[in-house]
């Protein structure tokens, strides 16, 4: 579901326990964090045509948009719920695109929009001031256009 899981008291109702809750989404890597890594996977595939339950599509519309940027934004630097524990890892702020990819998340690094070498606000600036790179199917077409004749 990508949300953030949300602790609550449950009444009980007849034989069995029922709980109303409503789950804030915008944790598209599932780590009961939304940060800057939410962000980065965002970013790695906005513009792309996905499956209404895919990562990052929190509308489940059929694409990923700046309307799913939104939820991100809404919820940025919210952690997930327990029962009675803490999560011991707080959302990130930033991470070196060096970092990202030592754990294997190179596909991440394009959210180093600004190409300093980190993923962090300061991408999300650039983000808002001159939007993304498009999927890479575009990359490639633009690719095709513009090579030389021969
Ligand atoms: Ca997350
Ligand atoms: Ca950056």
């Amino acid at each position: 579901m990508h949300s953030l899981a949300e602790a609550g008291t449950a009444t009980l109702d007849g034989t069995r326990w029922a709980i109303n809750a409503a789950l804030r989404q915008g944790d598209s890597n599932d780590d009961g964090r939304v940060d800057i890594l939410d962000f980065a996977a965002f970013v790695a595939v906005r513009g792309t045509v996905v499956d209404a339950s895919a990562a990052s599509n929190f509308n489940a519309d059929t694409s990923v948009t700046n309307a799913d940027l939104a939820f991100i934004s809404l919820h940025f630097f919210q952690v997930s719920e327990t029962c009675g524990s803490l999560w011991s890892d707080p959302p990130l702020e930033r991470v070196k695109v060096k970092d990202l990819r030592r754990a294997g998340l190179g596909h991440l690094a394009i959210g180093d929009l600004n190409g300093d070498g980190w993923v962090d606000q300061q991408d999300v600036v650039h983000y808002m001031q001159f939007g993304a790179p498009g999927p890479v199917v575009q990359d490639l077409e633009r690719a095709v256009v513009t090579a030389p004749p021969g």
